[in-house]
């Protein structure tokens, strides 16, 4: 395979309602899409990145400065267009590693790259990564809400479209008692978890501690990314099993905090681990270790939920992931939009990821375009 180049392209898309989580609230996805050209086929990657430094550090603005600066003219030279000859997506991890984090950019790379080489060879993304279902079951992240009529509002309106596992966003302030609510109204066999961003501090250890009583499947990431010993901590005093997501961002990260005791599930998102490659070495991991995985989001336009749901249908993805219908954030997706069929979505299962963006959409969405020639 030969790279002749990559275009980046920004989309701005509009949500279908606010999406407010304990760092702040959203009203639409800028994304930054990427198109790898190569000899014999095109293939489509999403960077996972947003705007703000509030999730991650890694932003919009910085993924494509390193994209420009430093990976795209390594893989353009010599030696990386031998590598990518050789070893296709496999090689991006090895070039890339001398440079840190970036690991947002690094994903969409490998995934365009990825998805360019198996179109070509005609094999599914949900194939190569070693996905064994055809169908994956669906969960739905709920935002914060001002009040709680307003959250069993939505949430009763998820569940009557079928979604199959609920994700309560949660912040001082917005915790007990909705979870509360929505246990009381709904019952007993609902799944339902929730995810704090990390907005606690050990301290609040008795606090969350009352989360017990709600027969919750995991917390998500209560403590800061960086208090992966404050999680082991934490998962001493609360019940409710400790999932990672922040803090998780490589297979070596993950295995320290499954070493510590830190979690006992973990939230695999590609984007934030640098890639899907890597996210299968998660899997595996945490497989042999006998934790639990499943696969979160970055408010996906069809492009990243189609690798998504290949990724989801990997043996040790027991739990339900946030992979939601196109519909759960946008009217209008650049894919054919993914459903949700008994609450379920199907694993696309034509060449690479299966999907493309509808051109005229794309069009519509776009905010900048530029090809970069290697
Ligand atoms: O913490 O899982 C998270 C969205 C943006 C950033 C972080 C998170 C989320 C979500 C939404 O919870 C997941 C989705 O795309 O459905
Ligand atoms: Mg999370």
């Amino acid at each position: 395979m030969k790279l002749r180049g990559i275009e980046l392209r920004r989309i701005g898309i509009p949500l279908v309602g606010p999406f407010r989580t304990s760092f702040g609230t959203q009203n639409d996805r800028d994304v930054l899409l990427l198109k790898a050209v190569t000899d014999d086929a095109e293939g489509w990657g999403e960077c996972v990145a947003m705007a703000e430094p509030s999730y991650s550090p890694e932003v919009l603005a910085s993924e494509t400065a390193v994209l420009k600066d430093w990976f795209l003219p390594t893989l353009a030279g010599e030696r990386g267009q031998a590598a990518l000859g050789a070893h296709g997506a496999h090689a991006v991890t090895q070039l890339l590693h001398p440079f840190k984090g970036h690991r947002m950019a690094k994903a969409a790379l490998e995934m365009a790259i990825l998805d360019a080489e198996l179109r070509a060879e005609g094999r599914s993304f949900g194939r190569e990564l070693g996905g064994v279902r055809e169908t994956v079951p669906s969960g739905v992240s709920v935002g914060i809400f001002d009040t709680i009529p307003q959250l069993l509002d939505v949430v009763g309106g998820y569940l009557a479209e079928g979604y199959v596992r609920i994700k309560l966003k949660i912040e001082p302030g917005w915790d007990i008692e909705p979870v509360r609510a929505v246990r009381e109204r709904f019952g007993d066999d609902l799944l339902l978890q929730v995810d704090a961003n990390t907005a606690y501090t050990l301290r609040d250890a008795r606090h969350l501690a009352k989360l017990d009583d709600f027969d919750l499947l995991l917390i998500e990431q209560p403590l800061e990314e960086e208090d992966v010993v404050g999680h082991a901590d934490l998962a001493k005093i609360v019940k409710t099993p400790i999932c990672l997501d922040e803090s998780i961002v490589s297979a070596q990260t993950a295995a320290a905090a499954i070493r510590l005791e830190a979690c006992s599930i973990i939230n695999i998102k590609p984007g934030r681990v640098g890639g899907y490659l890597e996210s299968v070495k998660i899997h595996d991991l945490a497989q042999a270790h006998g934790l639990a995985v499943w696969c979160g989001g970055m408010l996906e336009t069809g492009i990243g939920r189609a690798a998504n749901m290949a990724l989801a249908s990997l043996p040790g993805f027991t739990l339900p992931g946030d992979v939601s219908a196109s519909s759960r954030f946008f009217h209008t997706d650049i894919t054919e939009p993914f459903v949700l069929e008994d609450g379920h979505i199907r694993v696309p299962t034509g060449p690479g990821l299966g999907v493309t963006p509808i051109p005229e959409i794309l069009e519509e969405f776009t905010t900048s375009v530029e090809f970069i020639e290697l």
